[in-house]
């Protein structure tokens, strides 16, 4: 059994704050995962940082008026703010410029496949604007896409669908900078010759049937058509420079922004075991070990770069383990009162930012309604609405009121202590019986990235309690029966436990209250311990209220 995991999730942008679609698409569902595996007693790196390099930041850099560096600094803390903010447990959140590291290792990349035999240069025609008098990559560039014709199409890739495109390949061309049509003019770049590790790919991903068919049935239907040679470095400022001091062609160029980022999760691994054990090769033991799963959380736009590119890398560079698992999510639209669903836009003001749900919630319902709504498998959408709905008849009604009903009984009339076990009734033995599997139950769903199903199981769990309360009335028991009102209370009290641990990953803050209302010795708040009988008599902490009910948003 696998007893270490790598688990990334893909690195932001630093070109603006995190809305609820980037929690949605990855941060939370890694989360989870790594919460999850931690409480199973797994070793876990759960690696993320910012993407620093390349067009998006550059261009925000221009319409800030500021250095791309300053941008990049200044929304990795942003959003290293809103990660922790939201509890994703990230073991380090690194950045692309951050460190010297990654330019090393980048570095090392690039002079490993030029070494190998993947890496040709070659003189390229690209497009370039007259006016701003210099080369315009990726998204410098938008225009119609070739393929599904789509308009507004960005030179790296066309949104709407999918495909990985050249900006030299759009229809009706425009410049970001100037708005002018581009010219062509001739560049030496290097190229990455992917058509070489086709036939490796396919068989790889072939060997995954257990992917999901967004992932495999895209990517497998990429190889169909081919996979052309592409540019790995372009003619920017801003970027790693490409590591041949001894070539003039190499002068002005740097990687490509989707070459470096992916070596962001082994740098920033790298970067994690220095700081931790001094010891930088220390991420040898997660990437290079076959028996350490690697999982990488993405949203759908990227599928095309960890399923094909980065495992391309991975094998021309040669010493690397390839990726294991790539949970791949949906977009996440958004639906405003009255307004008709729709993407979530930073440019046209429809989305819900973390650091201002912040400043007036508490990150549990958040992380409740995502994850109830996860777009697993299909596009689905935020409503601001059903949030507070939710937290009001699930969250509180239904978790909220099992645990602070009992602790407070607890609290009135027995003491403040876990009641004495006696005999047991046929409600009893079920209620028990159900707290025994749960874990199972809702483990084999976490362990098959079902997320939304699992928590759907824990949420069961609480409702079928309330039931088995309500059924027992140890109110009344209390008076004419105080043995059978003890064992029910202790029975309550040992489901929190089993409740507080299979929530955890999905509500840490609650959990964490749980673990303060129920404080057993040592670890027992762990996933195999989840169902063991909490002592006797144990001394329970003063009740805390889980979630607070809110109030439905008035009209602004
Ligand atoms: N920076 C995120 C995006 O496409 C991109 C992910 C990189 S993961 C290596 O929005
Ligand atoms: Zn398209």
């Amino acid at each position: 059994m696998t007893t270490r995991h790598t688990v990334t999730a893909a690195l932001p942008y630093s070109n603006g704050r995190l809305h609820v679609g980037h929690i949605a698409g990855c941060y939370l569902p890694a989360d989870i995962y790594a919460r999850y595996l931690r409480s199973i007693g797994e070793e876990v790196a759960f690696i993320c940082g910012s993407d620093d390099y390349g067009v998006p930041v550059s261009l925000t850099a221009r319409e800030e008026g500021r250095e791309p560096a300053e941008v990049a600094a200044y929304y990795r803390a942003e959003q290293k703010n809103d990660f922790d903010g939201l509890g994703i447990s990230l073991d380090i959140f690194s950045g692309t410029s951050a460190t010297d590291i990654h330019t090393e290792v980048s570095q090392h990349f690039f002079l490993a496949l030029l070494q190998n035999g993947y890496l040709e240069k070659r003189t390229s025609v690209q497009l370039y604007d007259p006016e701003a008098g210099r080369f315009l990559p990726d998204r410098y560039v938008e225009g119609t896409c070739p393929h599904c014709e789509t308009g507004g199409a960005r030179g790296d890739q066309c949104e709407a669908c999918g495909k990985m495109l050249e900006p030299s390949k759009l229809i009706s061309p425009e410049s970001v900078i100037t708005g002018a049509r581009p010219e062509k003019r001739e560049t030496v770049h290097w190229f990455f010759l992917l058509p070489k590790l086709q036939d490796r790919l396919r068989e790889w991903i072939r060997s995954h049937p257990e992917w999901r068919p967004m992932v495999r049935n895209f990517s497998l239907g990429l190889l169909e058509q081919g996979l052309p040679e592409r540019a790995i470095t372009r003619d920017l400022d801003w970027g790693i420079p490409v590591p041949l001091e001894d070539d003039p062609d190499a002068e002005g160029k740097v990687l490509y922004v989707w070459f470096d980022a992916p070596i962001g999760y082994v740098s920033f691994t790298a970067q994690w075991c220095a700081e931790q054990e001094g010891d930088p090769d220390g991420y040898e033991r997660w990437w290079k070990d076959p028996d350490c799963r690697i999982v990488h959380f993405i949203g759908e736009d990227n599928v095309v770069f960890h399923a094909i590119t980065w495992p391309a890398m991975l094998m021309a560079e040669g010493t690397f383990e390839l990726p294991d698992f790539i949970p791949a999510n949906c977009f996440l639209n958004i639906q405003f009162p009255g307004e008709e669903e729709t993407k979530i836009s930073k440019s046209r003001g429809t989305a819900v930012w973390i650091n201002q749900y912040l400043e007036e919630y508490d990150p549990d319902p958040l992380r409740y309604y995502l994850t109830m709504i996860a777009p697993e498998r299909q596009r689905t959408a935020f409503v601001f609405d059903d949030l507070i709905r939710r937290n009001n008849e699930e969250l509180v009604a239904a978790l909220g009121n099992f645990v602070h009903r009992n602790m407070t009984f607890a609290h009135r009339y027995f003491d403040g202590r876990v009641p004495r076990r006696g005999d047991l009734t046929e409600e009893d033995r079920r209620q028990l019986a159900m707290i025994a599997e749960l874990p199972d139950r809702v483990a084999a769903l976490l362990a098959d990235f079902s997320f939304r199903d699992a928590l759907g199981q824990v949420m069961e769990a609480a409702r079928e309690s309330n039931r088995y309360f309500d059924c027992r009335e140890p109110w009344a028991l209390r008076k004419e029966a105080r043995a059978s009102c003890g064992t029910v209370i202790n029975i309550c009290l040992n489901t929190i436990k089993a409740l507080g641990v299979v929530m955890e990953p999905f509500l840490p803050f609650a959990a964490g209250k749980v673990a303060r209302m129920l404080p057993v010795a040592g670890d027992g708040l762990n996933w195999a311990q989840a169902a063991d009988p909490l002592p006797e008599d144990l001394e329970l902490g003063e009740p805390e209220i889980l979630f607070e009910k809110l109030e439905e948003l008035s009209e602004e």
